[in-house]
């Protein structure tokens, strides 16, 4: 309404103020019919919708919740220069320093808008806020008292969280005491043919990089048979899985130029604020299992920041009930979930039994115990549960904290968290006390009710279904030959001798399994039944695709025992890969490992670089270079310092 039609209202005959008007209107207006008991009416219903409308106005400034951000906006019309800084997002260039410090460059901020369109804007958001409160409100009132609480639990880790992100943000993270690095970088091998050899492997390095680089560079992987990109869903959209999973492998080969195009991508083009559901356990074996390698390798504080950003993001994950996390993770919502084929919503032992090492790490590197805390509660939850005759089945339900299906396997769902187990306790300098005890009671378990000797003598790991076994093995399953003879040291009741002789004969077993195929690599799985040993007999089991499980446990019985025909077995893979797996644009994993043809799978998995190129390198190096009483390799082979005794006194001396 223009400002003149409200005028007469105010110099009406009964009076010359508002009172008088008011008076005026009241006293003859309802009874006259003329024009002037007209004007009085007009005057009454327009001051009522004014005056409801001020009290509206004012109503919601100050009554409805948070009312301080109201009335800045609405009374004040604060501008961007007057909001807190923890409102403000450093521009491009800016540096967090300032933004920290509220010390905002003031002369980018823009001019004040029409006011007219500023009420309006403000009134829609009190509209907005209303509605929004009322239907929490709503949604609290439908939940159980247990849920509420979980709610509130939730949102103070959030808010620890938030917290923790911008100290990774603004650069705060503690200093690190970065022990000097033991067998990091290494001599030549005395002896010219390993040192030819070794050579080589280098030189297969190269080609899966060069490759990479020339196809697919920023790409999780490479299809090396089309030349592109190839996208595993694990990763979300996060990219460069090749690049981190190799960092550490590019250092200790000496590939100088190469880590340094690879810290460079790290640097400008890793990114983790996305809209993205990725799987926890990949996304930290290899990203933040590489990132925190090749941060303790080369110093190089960018690695670190952004490993500890990244499990900043998986630490939503952890929101159950038990504290077992969801297998998969939405990092920017913070919902997870976990895989719809998993027996009753379950999470997977190997997943969440393969976070300890990396988040024992983390906290470390950030001065913050929340990542120790999850993985030492998961601890507890699988140490407090009754296990069948000592077994630990490979699913367990978050929201109950039982375990679902009893299937064990030291294979596929198993695997990796019998290894961390064991590499806790080395980790942790041989403290660790409760992960030594479940290692050794797991693996005796393991041995009494899954390892059989087949008829002509090979041993094998068999899965346990319920009491039932399936006579099968998996190339997965191959690692437990390393694991065995890497734990055999320290094993209770005089057994070391046994365990590294049971290390020796899973390798040998899975040496058969490579040896009586075409391609002399080995197939998936295979099987001890229907009158076959150590061979695949399911088509949908004869694929490889580039793993090193075979050469890992070689190249743990090498350093072990310096048996010679470990350099011999590992010789022979290399060969094989040459002759069956590399391809102009790369590496490629096989359809079927009998087939007298090579069909490629097209995909050249990041773990080749990461781990089956590093243990072949290792087996062909001296011992010196990263030797075992240092350093431990995550179930990715990225490697981890031993955290000494003298660390940890710190760190309990300063809490
Ligand atoms: C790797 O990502 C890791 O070794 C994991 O523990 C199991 N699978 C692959 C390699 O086969």
């Amino acid at each position: 309404m223009p400002a003149g039609g409200l005028l007469p209202l105010f110099s009406s005959p009964a009076g010359s103020g508002l009172g008088g008007g008011l008076g005026g209107g009241l006293g003859g207006g309802r009874k006259g019919s003329g024009p002037a008991a007209f004007r009085l009416t007009e005057k009454f219903v327009l001051l009522l919708v004014f005056s409801a409308f001020i009290t509206l106005c004012f109503g919601a400034i100050f009554f409805l919740p948070d009312s301080s951000k109201l009335l800045s906006g609405v009374l004040f019309h604060s501008s961007p220069a007057l909001q807190p800084p923890a409102d403000r997002k450093p521009g491009p260039g800016a540096r967090a320093e300032d933004a920290a410090d509220g010390r905002a460059r003031r002369g980018e901020e823009g001019a004040p808008g029409d006011p007219a369109a500023a009420l309006e804007d403000n009134l829609a958001r009190i509209r907005e806020n209303h509605e929004r409160a009322l239907r929490e409100a709503k949604e609290t009132l439908q939940k159980l008292p247990e849920e509420i609480q979980r709610d509130i639990l939730m949102e103070k880790e959030k808010v620890a969280q938030d917290q923790l992100s911008s100290r990774v943000g603004f650069k705060m993270l503690p200093p690190v005491d970065l022990a000097p690095l033991v067998g990091a970088i290494d001599r030549e091998p005395a002896d010219a043919t390993i040192r030819e050899k070794r050579e080589k492997i280098k030189e297969m390095m190269k080609h899966a990089w060069n490759n990479y680089k020339r196809y697919a560079w920023g790409k999780n992987e490479l299809k090396p048979v089309s030349k592109g990109g190839h996208s595993s869903s694990l990763f979300g959209n996060i990219q460069g899985a090749t690049i981190v999973d190799a960092l550490d492998t590019l250092f200790i080969m000496k590939m100088k130029d190469e880590f340094e195009e690879a810290k460079a991508w790290v640097d400008e083009n890793l990114n983790f604020n996305m809209n993205a559901e990725v799987s926890v356990f990949e996304v930290n074996i290899r990203f933040v299992g590489g990132l925190i390698s090749a941060y303790y390798l080369s110093g190089e504080e960018i690695f670190r920041k952004k490993a500890v950003e990244l499990g900043v993001k998986l630490l939503p994950a952890f929101h159950t009930p038990s504290g077992i996390p969801w297998a998969l993770l939405n990092i920017k919502s913070g919902i997870g979930r976990n895989w719809p084929w998993a027996s009753g919503g379950s999470s997977i032992l190997a997943e969440f039994g393969t976070l300890h090492l990396e988040f024992i790490h983390l906290s470390y590197l950030s001065g913050n115990p929340i990542f120790a805390d999850k993985v030492m509660n998961i601890r507890t939850v699988l140490n407090n549960l009754e296990k069948p005759q000592g077994l630990y089945p490979n699913y367990l339900n978050p929201n109950s904290g039982q375990w679902a299906q009893y299937h064990v396997s030291v294979g596929g769902l198993g695997d990796s968290f019998y290894e961390y187990l064991l590499k806790a306790w080395l980790m942790s300098d041989k403290t660790d006390l409760q992960a030594k005890k479940m290692y050794f009671d797991a693996i005796k378990a393991i041995e009494t009710h899954l390892i059989r000797k087949s008829r002509n003598g090979l041993t094998y790991i068999a899965e346990w279904k319920g009491g039932l076994l399936e006579h099968k093995m998996g190339h997965l399953t191959c690692f437990a030959g390393g694991m065995f003879a890497l734990g055999a040291d320290n094993a209770p009741e005089g057994l070391t001798q046994h365990y590294l002789q049971l290390g020796a004969e899973i390798a040998r077993t899975c040496h058969e399994s490579y040896n009586r195929t075409f391609a002399k690599l080995g197939p998936e799985a295979f099987r001890f039944d229907g009158g076959v040993e150590a061979i695949a007999t399911r088509q949908n089991e004869k694929y490889y695709i580039l793993r090193p499980e075979v050469v890992e446990t070689y190249m743990y019985m090498w350093r072990l025992t310096h048996d010679p025909k470990y350099r011999k077995w590992a010789w022979e893979a290399v060969e094989a890969l040459e002759k069956h797996c590399r391809v102009k644009g790369g590496y490629s994993g096989l359809r079927d490992v009998y087939f007298h043809k090579e069909s490629y799978d097209d995909v050249q998995q990041s773990f080749f670089l990461a781990e089956t190129l590093k243990y072949l390198y290792l087996i062909f190096s001296d011992d010196d270079l990263l030797p075992l009483e240092h350093w431990i390799f995550n179930t990715e082979a990225h490697l981890l310092p031993v955290l000494s005794r003298d660390i940890k006194k710190v760190e309990v001396n300063e809490k």
